[in-house]
């Protein structure tokens, strides 16, 4: 029996990364679960057959110490990251700005030159980036968040052609509105305020952006899907939405 290819998944305790790594272990992956939350890790780990593995991407001995735990790996989901604050510019946390460069950005910088190695090495490598609309526009208050997931996308960008010739592909999937505890994290535990994101609308749930990259992830070789957006219907943009009620 050919053994099965191997996936890597940050963030992978809770949201769209666990859902993702549910649904490329149905895909025929082996996955593997990287995040600070280990023991939720370990619990998903157990139900899809997969390797959890303590992961925090903005530490890097645990990022070299995870690859180290990795040694085949064919394809990457960098899905850990997250917004902190939601503020004017004028007004805007220095120290949450940091957070979000450490995770989004330099984190995936990070964990991809970690694993690209092991990417090529496969001979059919795959790196999905999960960045967010947040990275094709500019929005009020979203200054940190907006600048990091356009750092973070272009690197990613950058790859697709730094990577010209070479056996990987390069699929950003870029989702809008998804209820997941981005929003809990974003207003600090603020349970109303995260909420009223969600008010009035019915958003994307994190499988649905879990079946779009296991989609990418299962295209034959030649097929790379570069871009992918998604929102939920009553979503036009960042900042214009249809609320009911
Ligand atoms: C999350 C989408 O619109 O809150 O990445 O920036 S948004």
């Amino acid at each position: 029996m050919t053994p099965s290819p191997v996936a890597v998944v940050t963030g992978a305790s809770s949201g769209i990364g666990a859902a993702t790594a549910r649904a490329l272990a149905a895909a025929g992956f082996h996955v593997v679960l990287g995040a600070r939350r280990v023991d939720r890790c370990a619990e998903i780990a157990k139900e899809i057959d997969g390797t959890a593995v303590r992961l925090d991407v903005t530490d890097a001995e645990s990022v070299s110490a995870f690859a180290a735990a990795v040694p085949e790996c064919r394809l990457l989901v960098n899905n850990a990251g997250g917004a902190k604050g939601l503020e004017p510019v004028a007004e805007a946390d220095e120290e949450d700005w940091r957070w979000m460069f450490e995770t989004n950005v330099i984190g995936t910088l990070r964990v991809t030159q970690a694993l690209l190695p092991a990417l090529l090495a496969s001979g059919d490598g795959h790196i999905v980036t999960v960045t967010s609309i947040a990275a094709m526009e500019a929005y009020d208050n979203g200054a940190g968040y907006t600048g990091a997931k356009h750092a973070q996308a272009m690197l990613h960008r950058t790859l697709r052609g730094e990577l010209l010739g070479q056996p990987v592909r390069l699929t950003e999937i870029a989702p809008g509105m998804v209820e997941t505890d981005f929003s809990l994290v974003r207003f600090e535990g603020d349970q109303e305020k995260a909420d009223n994101v969600y008010r009035g609308i019915t958003p994307l749930a994190p499988e649905d952006v879990a079946d779009v990259i296991a989609f990418a992830a299962t295209r034959p070789s030649h097929v790379n899907l570069d871009q992918i957006v998604l929102k939920p219907r009553a979503q036009a943009s960042a900042m214009r939405a249809h609320r009911e009620g």
